[in-house]
């Protein structure tokens, strides 16, 4: 028995699933999953010494690669004083204003400890801001674990959401309405059956949670003017995009302009950090200084500051990192379709910067019910492959791979060797 199977046996007793997320348990791809020991770098070592070039990164945090030594060092020098106060502390102030003096459509910040967290606090102010109640998401996107957002039909158009979790009562659900993603007919639909009492669009600009779904052209654009015909905010959900497509996230790659947008990940440098933020109006609705109530004990930790705010600056004097990392997708994804067209494969491989994946299904995949046409036993196959062989990717279709400034074009090309050999 592996070191990671010991483990796993004893955490399934102690921990749900074994677990303290659902994706970690492998449960998609009948693996135990791998215990880590550490990382660096592009690199991931589990418990039992098995070294695997890294595709999840923390799900997208590690941009600069594992361990960065500047952001350690930070968090070290920063523990010096204290690892939290619960009062007010400079690094805050100094996160809030880079972020805010950088992103042009962020005017003011709060900084919670999730994504999660975020995404429930943007559409409370966003409802707290219009006075309107109904809320639009797009099947197949996911916004956290808030009750509002577990909502996510496969395929057609929802005009009230079922919850798709236990736990879950349908009065937290009934405000929310489901489009399809890519499909602004879907959208203005609900705008007009709800007869305009849509408090926000939120959506993922680049779906990267049913797998890898680029916005199609327009389709950003689309929802802006519709937030603006109906009086609706629109959120861009930038957990995973943000500050990673570009500083301003997708919404400064794809030229679209937010009302309001929510952070995680890279903003906290793999320590736990969210946040939301946008105009100065809307965002003078949070408490204190407005009537939309939002708290937290160790929001703005001054750790995990010190840790996320010495990520960004390193992100913002260092832009060529977003050329690199496009260079880097354009390499992994095109040489994927490469293999693929050399071996007749008829996959789809969909990407969008330093964000890709494979879809096992020959049918394009533009929005939830395509990519739900993937065979999920095929690739539970091909994960097991790759780990086996190395490669550490996400252990579900339905996840994006997340390449960092760390993977070089030596990672890439032995990705590409390894993927080649399966096929
Ligand atoms: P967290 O609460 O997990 O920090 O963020 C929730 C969230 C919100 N919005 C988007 C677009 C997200 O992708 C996420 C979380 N992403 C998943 C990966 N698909 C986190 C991994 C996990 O759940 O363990």
């Amino acid at each position: 028995m592996t070191k990671s199977e010991e483990l796993f046996q004893r955490a399934v007793k102690r921990i749900p699933g074994g677990v303290n997320s659902p994706v970690r348990a492998y449960g998609s791809v009948t693996e135990a999953p791998r215990f880590i020991q550490g990382a660096v770098g592009c690199k991931i070592f589990d418990v039992d010494g098995n070294e695997y070039i890294d595709y999840i990164d923390s799900w997208g945090p590690m941009i600069l690669g594992h361990n960065n030594e500047q952001i350690k060092d930070a968090v070290i020098r920063a523990s010096e004083n204290g690892l939290s106060f619960g009062c007010a502390t400079e690094v805050e102030v100094e996160m809030a204003e880079f972020i805010c003096d950088k992103i042009p459509h962020v005017d003011m910040i709060r900084m919670v400890n999730s994504g999660t967290e975020a995404v429930m606090s943007a559409l409370r102010v966003a409802r707290g801001y219009t006075g309107k109640n109904k809320i639009i998401k797009f099947a197949g996107c996911y916004h956290g674990h808030t009750d509002a957002m577990l909502v996510s039909a496969g395929s057609g158009v929802m005009t009230s959401g079922v919850p798709d979790s236990a736990g879950v009562p349908k009065g937290c659900t009934q405000d929310t309405m489901l489009a399809v993603y890519n499909d602004l007919n879907s959208v203005e639909k609900l705008f007009i059956e709800s007869d305009s009492q849509v408090a926000a669009v939120i959506v993922e600009p680049v779906g990267a949670n049913m797998g890898v779904v680029p916005p199609a052209d327009g389709f950003l654009q689309g929802l802006r003017d519709l937030c603006d015909k109906y009086h609706a905010l629109l959120i861009f959900d930038e957990v995973i995009t943000g500050f990673r497509l570009s500083f301003s996230g997708a919404a400064g790659f794809y030229g679209i302009t937010p009302d309001l947008v929510t952070y995680g990940k890279i903003i906290g440098a793999g320590m736990p950090v969210g946040a939301y933020g946008g105009r100065k109006e809307i965002m003078e609705m949070v408490a204190p200084a407005g009537p939309v109530y939002q708290a937290g004990t160790l929001s703005g930790n001054p750790i995990a500051m010190a840790a996320g705010l010495t990520q960004l600056k390193i992100l913002w004097e260092d832009q060529d990192i977003y050329k690199r990392l496009y260079q880097k997708g354009e390499l992994l994804y095109e040489g994927i379709r490469k293999i693929f067209l050399e071996k007749g494969v008829d996959y789809q491989v969909n990407s969008v910067s330093s964000l890709g994946c494979i879809f096992f299904t020959e049918n394009k995949v533009t929005d939830y019910t395509s990519a739900k046409t993937s065979d999920t036993a095929e690739f539970s196959k091909y994960f097991r492959y790759m780990l086996n062989n190395g490669i550490h990717i996400a252990p579900s279709q339905f996840e994006a791979m997340f390449l960092s400034d760390a993977h070089t074009e030596a990672e890439i090309q032995e990705t590409l060797d390894c993927i080649e050999k399966y096929f």
